[in-house]
């Protein structure tokens, strides 16, 4: 084994030195000032919050780590299968509260800084967000990491080390101004690993040749070679000591090819560039949320990541002296979306290029999970452009398409269309590769992330492959999100409430426990400290908005928020239209009548893809909405319109316990799931939603008397937008109509900024269907109005809509993937 091949001199030697981390708060101490003395080379003197933050984490980094390594050896002598998750974003978050509430230190820690002379919190505040993804898909991959972890299962994730992670949102008269975010000032959270490298090849040839054992093979050679390094950022569980590695891969020139020739002949400037050339593949991630634009350096980046990655997991799996037989039983691998899709053809390329092995689909260790139906989201590259850069993984893909129409064809003999449309080749001009097809064929299943979403895409992006590869291929596994983060972390004392009525902590690793608070809800002790957590959360966000905005709001008001990307289809617009209604309505309202209402914060959040106009105009028509109304004498109190800069997961964190209602109001049939929706109602807000995603699901599991449902279903949008596209002017709803005249008569500022938003509506078939959902939009505002009304009942909601909630843990989600997809167990510990 592993373990003796070590004598045991030695291993005495080792284990008798063993680090053995803090294990109290004078440890803690301890452990801290040593490294604000020494890693940071400060004292007592000039140890400001920001050191105090480094040297805490230093000091967690190194108990985490010594779990880290455990745990790694633990998984290499039980040799079990393992699964890799393959996720071009991790949208992590601050690791350092994270880490010392899944390790059960935070008292400690506590305590700990106080007699140092600091404060946890403005500690915790002073750390970076780690923001390597979009939005929802990014931060998925983060609550299943976080998820994986806790349930003990050998699991890696593999992304990239973007140098700049999605950039800052700053708001500048109204319009957003995107600024760079360098994040790797300090990062105490990743290992460099600069032993761990690989070399990735691109562009170059392919001839056929003999490989060491005299077989005839295809040899690419050529091009040019980037290397890539491992970055390792330890990812603990709770309350287990599994802490499993997120691997995350920085590009830097391949040390053979930089400089020698060409600074012997004196181009010391090129062989610089050359250096810069390969470093900016991992330099930036992409802020498109649900949109491909086709970028090559986007394919580079995704053949780095993934031939690094799938280099790491063979060469792991060949430690391990197995026959490649057995490599399905060692290796699962998750395909989050089909940015990793060319994990598939390299694959291909390694077991029958490299390893010498016939062509045999090796392909029941992928599993594929597709996370939107979007047009413009499902990713194609042009043949010519795979071609030049990777040119025998085009070979690949011809040979996998072959393969699989010829099986078609045998299977349905003639059928020449099913043919052109199941085709992983577009014969458009240009020629591209359907990465979603490849994935299908590719895979041993798909998924989708909701009931009606893995439902629609069996109907509509990949009905044809339910036809050829039958039903069973294609499942649903529902999204969740982690309790940790979203419910102890980010709202401690609700957290502990719940926790003195379920029986302690051990709800947070089976969320069913939290159907015990119904047995409370009649308690009226019980409500009042619900309302009161919630109250203080309020006041704690209103305290925000008055230090960066300085805008006074109401803590006692109604606070309804909608955070997530700006997209048409989450329609922010049909949001901010309806708050319009609202300020026109009440301004039309005399004195006595306006002081019945309902007062009212409207809170916006989120970024808009830099290139996307129309959502970019969304955020300045809030803005200026925001302007007007925040300082109307008129209307004082009852309505504030609040655009927060900068959303991200530490600000979510603070802004999701602090609702009352959140909107996810998508047109029926675009949001997969939505998970922040899952976030906002463990947290004891209620939602208005249309029945889209994982809505339908929440609705199901806390009864439809607890959400604010409205709008069209997903069955009648198509027939909607073709009965919109054979009109020449569709007829709007009356009370929108309103809304149109008031913006266009300049009460928001110059009207011509908005022409291209109503224009949508009114002259291009409306294809959000936000004139067709209007109505029943501010209805429902005003059927939630009068349930705020009452707030005892309305206090009874949230809390039976909490204790229903068990479901959309990640935890759940990990086992019905381990057991439906990946096929694997955990790990005892
Ligand atoms: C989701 C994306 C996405 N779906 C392309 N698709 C991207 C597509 O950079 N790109 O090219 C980036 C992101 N993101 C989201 O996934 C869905 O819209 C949500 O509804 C869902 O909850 C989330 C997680 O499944
Ligand atoms: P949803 O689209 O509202 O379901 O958002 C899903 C989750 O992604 C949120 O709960 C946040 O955790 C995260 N998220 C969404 N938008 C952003 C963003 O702009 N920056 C960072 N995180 C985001």
């Amino acid at each position: 084994s592993v373990e003796a091949s070590i004598p045991e001199p030695q291993r005495e030697a080792w284990t008798k030195n063993e680090f053995s981390g803090f294990k109290n708060k004078d440890d803690f101490e301890r452990e801290v000032v040593r490294h604000v003395e020494t890693t940071l080379a400060r004292s007592l003197y000039n140890c400001d919050q920001s050191a105090a933050y480094s040297a805490s984490s230093l000091a967690f980094r190194d108990r985490l780590i010594k779990d880290w390594n455990k745990t790694q050896q633990r998984q290499t002598f039980a040799d079990q299968k393992r699964i890799y998750y393959l996720s071009l974003e991790f949208l992590m978050g601050r690791a350092l509260d994270n880490a010392m509430l899944n390790l059960g230190f935070k008292d400690v820690a506590k305590e700990g800084l106080a007699e140092l002379g600091f404060q946890i919190e403005d500690i915790i505040g002073q750390e970076h967000d780690a923001a390597l993804g979009n939005g929802g898909l990014g931060r998925l991959a983060a609550c299943f990491l976080d998820s994986m972890a806790t349930l003990n299962f050998s699991a890696w994730g593999y992304g990239l080390r973007y140098r700049y992670g999605i950039f800052k949102q700053e708001i500048i008269d109204g319009y957003q101004v995107e600024v760079p975010d360098y994040w790797l000032d300090f990062n105490p959270w990743e290992f460099p690993r600069h032993d761990v490298t690989v070399d990735i090849q691109f562009y170059g040839n392919v001839r056929k040749g003999e490989n060491e054992n005299g077989k005839t093979v295809s040899i690419w050679e050529g091009g040019e070679t980037v290397t890539a390094v491992a970055y390792d950022v330890p990812t603990p569980g709770y309350d287990t000591p599994s802490t499993n590695n997120l691997r995350l891969w920085s590009s830097k020139a391949a040390s053979g090819e930089f400089d020698f020739q060409k600074f012997n002949s004196g181009d010391y400037e090129s062989s610089v560039a050359d250096q810069q050339r390969a470093e900016t593949i991992s330099a930036v991630l992409y802020p498109n949320d649900n949109l491909d634009r086709g970028k090559e350096l986007r394919v580079k980046q995704q053949y780095f990541w993934v031939a690094a990655s799938l280099y790491d997991i063979v060469r792991r799996f060949k430690k391990s002296g197995r026959s490649w037989n057995e490599f399905p039983d060692q290796v699962a691998i998750q395909l989050n979306d089909t940015h990793p899709t060319l994990a598939i053809v390299e694959l291909q390329r390694i077991l029958v290029d490299v390893e010498g092995l016939e062509w045999d689909e090796a392909w029941s260790i992928f599993g594929y999970t597709n996370h939107t139906v979007l047009p413009e989201a499902l990713e194609k590259w042009p043949v010519g452009l795979i071609e030049h850069l990777l040119p025998r993984h085009l070979q690949i893909i011809y040979d996998i398409n072959l393969f699989f129409l010829q099986s078609v064809e045998s299977q349905f003999p003639g059928d020449s269309d099913l043919l052109t449309r199941v085709s992983i080749i577009e014969e458009s001009q240009p020629k591209m590769v359907r990465m979603a097809y490849l994935a299908v064929v590719g895979s041993h299943k798909v998924n989708g992330v909701a009931e009606l979403h893995s439902d629609l895409i069996k109907t509509t992006i990949f009905k044809d492959f339910v036809t050829i590869f039958g039903e069973d291929k294609f499942t649903n596994v529902t999204n969740g999100v982690t309790p940790r983060r979203w419910l102890h972390q980010a709202n401690p004392r609700l957290s502990e409430l719940i926790a003195s009525k379920v029986g302690g902590n051990e709800y947070l690793k089976d969320l069913t426990l939290l159907n015990k608070l119904e047995l409370f809800v009649d308690d009226k002790e019980f409500r009042k400290e619900w309302a009161e957590i919630k109250y203080a959360n309020k006041v704690r966000l209103a305290k925000y908005i008055k230090s960066t905005l300085n805008i006074n709001v109401n803590p006692a008001a109604l606070f309804d928020v909608q955070v997530k990307r700006i997209h048409e289809y989450k329609r922010q617009q049909l949001n901010i239209y309806g708050v319009i209604h609202r300020y026109l309505t009440l301004k039309a309202m005399g004195p006595e009548e306006r002081k019945k209402q309902q007062p009212r914060v409207s809170i916006f959040g989120g970024k808009a893809a830099p290139g996307y106009w129309m959502a970019k105009q969304i955020i300045h028509l809030i803005n200026n909405v925001g302007s007007v109304v925040n300082k109307d004498p008129d209307i004082g109190d009852l309505l504030k319109v609040i655009f927060l800069e900068d959303y991200n997961v530490s600000k979510a964190e603070m802004i999701i316990p602090a609702s009352d209602l959140s909107e996810h109001i998508s047109t029926a049939g675009t949001e997969a799931s939505g998970t922040s929706n899952m976030k906002f109602v463990l947290n004891g807000g209620l939602i208005i939603g249309t029945c889209d995603g994982a809505n339908i699901e929440i609705t199901r599991e806390i009864g439809q008397e607890n959400i604010f449902l409205f709008g069209v279903l997903s069955e009648d949008v198509e027939d909607l937008r073709h009965a919109h596209a054979s009109k020449e002017q569709h007829v709007i709803d009356p009370a929108l109509t309103k809304v149109f005249e008031a913006i266009q008569g300049g009460m928001f500022g110059n009207p011509q900024d908005f022409n291209a938003m109503i224009s949508a509506v009114r002259d291009h078939g409306d294809f959000y269907l936000v004139s067709d959902d209007f109505q029943s939009y501010i209805d429902t505002h005003s059927s939630v109005d009068e349930a705020y009304r009452n707030q005892e009942e309305w206090v009874s909601m949230c809390i039976r809509s909490v204790a229903r909630m068990g479901f959309f843990s990640s935890d759940r989600c990990i086992n019905e993937y381990a057991e439906g997809i990946w096929n694997i167990e955990p790990l005892a510990v």
